[in-house]
């Protein structure tokens, strides 16, 4: 590779084994050649890791061998599988998340999944089964590069600021198109446990030590603003982050994998597919508390019991 090659903050590592094309500038990678499964060698999943911190994103096109238990198996090889604390699991699965619409429903508000635990996800790994003829493309954006391109009044703002995240938003107010079927599943399954977590709005990354944007719309409020100032500088910091030169979008197939670093994402979907079959299943790999610039880390507010 010629030193112009290497000079944007996207690239390919050189060093890795695997067969790398980047797909935007700042966020995403496809990878290529590799047939994921729960036998995979030890030098290729460590490769997949690797490449999983250095993009945030990765892509593997045709991976119509996984069934959900060999989607389950490469997963255990990644780290430790969770399931979600409130949603069943797709059925069939061990801990599979079914993301399967019916009436063009999809998380598209853009957020980092379940960081209204203390310990959220470190990676996920989505794998779609049916696609739209068109739409239905994924935005992930990378929240290092939100920070890192934060002007500097802005960074020592977040520096030592606070967020509350939960499950329990107010989901009629984020989404205005909702059925009163979807609000009432959101109250009665995916909020049937209250959680609520501190977290710091920049935290470490227990990999890389990058300083990432750690926000989403499961932010509830900033801690010490109150309701209309939190929700300003909210909008202010997620234009920061979702702006389109931070953001990678897939045009999925079927058979297709994502897997992105959760620690350091946010992703959403875009529900522009009408009443088209749009089937994914999801696993998710456990991540640790996150620690913040001055060394604190994240806390546990709701359930009580659960304090960590
Ligand atoms: O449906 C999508 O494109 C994204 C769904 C999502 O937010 C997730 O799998 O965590
Ligand atoms: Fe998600």
């Amino acid at each position: 590779m010629t030193a112009l090659q290497h000079q944007f903050d996207n690239a390919a590592d050189a060093e890795s084994p695997l067969d790398i094309v980047p797909v935007a500038g700042r966020i995403g990678a496809e990878v290529r050649g590799v047939r994921l499964s729960g036998d995979l060698d030890e030098v290729t999943v460590e490769a997949i890791k690797r490449a999983l911190v250095r993009h945030k994103v990765i892509f593997f096109r045709g991976q119509t061998q996984l069934d959900d238990a060999a989607h389950e198996a490469f997963a255990g090889r990644l780290g430790d599988p969770l399931a979600h604390p409130t949603v069943p699991v797709a059925e069939g699965s061990r801990f599979l998340l079914e993301l399967n619409s019916r009436e063009g429903e999809a998380a598209s508000q853009w957020h980092t999944d379940i960081t209204f635990l203390p310990a959220f996800p470190a990676a996920s790994i989505l794998r779609a089964l049916v696609i739209p003829a068109a739409g239905g493309d994924t935005l992930w954006a990378n929240g290092v590069a939100a920070y890192e391109g934060l002007p500097p009044a802005l960074k020592a703002l977040v520096a030592d600021l606070r967020a509350v995240h939960t499950n329990a938003y107010d989901y009629a107010v984020a989404r205005p198109e909702a059925s009163d079927e979807q609000i009432r599943r959101h109250r009665e399954v995916f909020a049937s446990t209250v959680y609520e977590t501190e977290h710091p709005v920049v935290h470490v990354h227990p990999v890389t030590g990058e300083k990432a944007l750690l926000l989403g719309n499961f932010v509830k409020n900033f801690v010490g603003l109150n309701r209309e100032d939190s929700s300003r500088l909210f909008q202010t910091l997620q234009e920061h982050i979702t702006k389109p030169e931070n953001t990678v979008r897939w045009r999925w197939q079927p058979g297709d994998v994502a897997i992105w670093d959760n620690r350091a994402t946010q992703h959403r979907a875009i529900a522009d597919f009408g009443k088209q079959k749009r089937h994914l299943r999801r696993a998710t790999i456990a991540g640790s508390v996150p620690v913040a610039i001055d060394g604190t880390h994240s806390r546990a507010l709701k359930p009580e019991a659960a304090a960590a």
